[in-house]
């Protein structure tokens, strides 16, 4: 099987980004970062793919009228890299069926909660308001329901007494440049995949996400 091709959505700071490019500098995983992508041209990320040599687009939201219309501009240019796989890392815009169903099956993002709890924005806040004793982040396939598309790794984080939002965060981040390569590094060796609206790991419905503690081969 030939080498997996990925695009990498970014927002802000990319953290995450920075943990692909050092999982596939020291070979832990084997993709082709292609291209990074930013609707935010002052995106710390896009230095994080400059410094990697990695390919570089832009493309601000606020230029385009319709979201279908940024979706579409969106979609051309990434299949100018034609990417096996999408990756949302700190993608802050929605995505459109346009967009959902021109890579279905294709696209992960990572969400920090442990979902189905607190989908959407502010999940640090919303987590310390409700009083959860465990907060963390979940990677799952991206379908046409906002962070409700089938989940494959939870990794969990204690909330502390007295926890900031800041703090809560960071302890959530680590755990993100932990799971967000693995899910990654199954999908790119072909054992996980997306069929018939559930995620598969090596041929079986995975029916609760893998948990972080938990030693995952390969
Ligand atoms: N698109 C689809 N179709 N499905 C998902 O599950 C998606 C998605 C796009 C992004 C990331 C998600 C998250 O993990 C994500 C998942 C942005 C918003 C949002 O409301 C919500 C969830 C996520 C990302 N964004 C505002 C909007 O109007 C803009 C906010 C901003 O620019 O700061 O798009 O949390
Ligand atoms: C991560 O915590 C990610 O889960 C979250 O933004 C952060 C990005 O950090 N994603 C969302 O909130 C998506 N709405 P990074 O830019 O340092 O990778």
């Amino acid at each position: 099987m030939s080498i997996c091709s990925a695009a990498v959505l970014i927002s802000g700071s990319g953290t995450n980004l920075q943990a692909f490019i050092d999982e596939t500098a020291s070979g832990k995983i084997d993709l082709e970062l292609s291209v990074v992508l930013s609707n935010r041209p002052d995106a710390a990320g896009l230095e994080r793919a400059r410094k990697a040599d990695i390919s570089i687009e832009c493309l601000r939201h606020q230029d385009y009228p319709e979201r279908a219309q940024f979706d579409a501009a969106l979609v051309e240019t990434l299949d100018k890299y034609a990417p096996d796989l999408v990756i949302l890392a700190g993608f802050m815009r929605v995505l459109t069926a346009t967009f959902v169903d021109h890579f279905r099956g294709r696209i992960l993002n990572i969400h920090p909660s442990l979902l189905p709890k607190f989908p959407g924005l502010d999940t640090h806040r919303r987590a310390l308001d409700a009083g959860e004793k465990w907060h963390g982040s979940t990677v799952h396939f991206v379908t046409g329901e906002l962070d409700g598309g089938p989940a494959l790794i939870q990794g969990r984080v204690p909330v502390r007494p007295g926890d900031s939002m800041a703090e809560l965060a960071a302890r959530v981040l680590a755990v993100e440049h932990k799971i967000y390569p693995q899910a990654v590094r199954l999908f790119a060796a072909g054992r996980i995949q997306y069929r018939d609206g559930s995620a598969w790991l090596d041929g079986e419905r995975l029916n609760e996400p893998l948990q972080y503690s938990n030693t995952i081969r390969g």
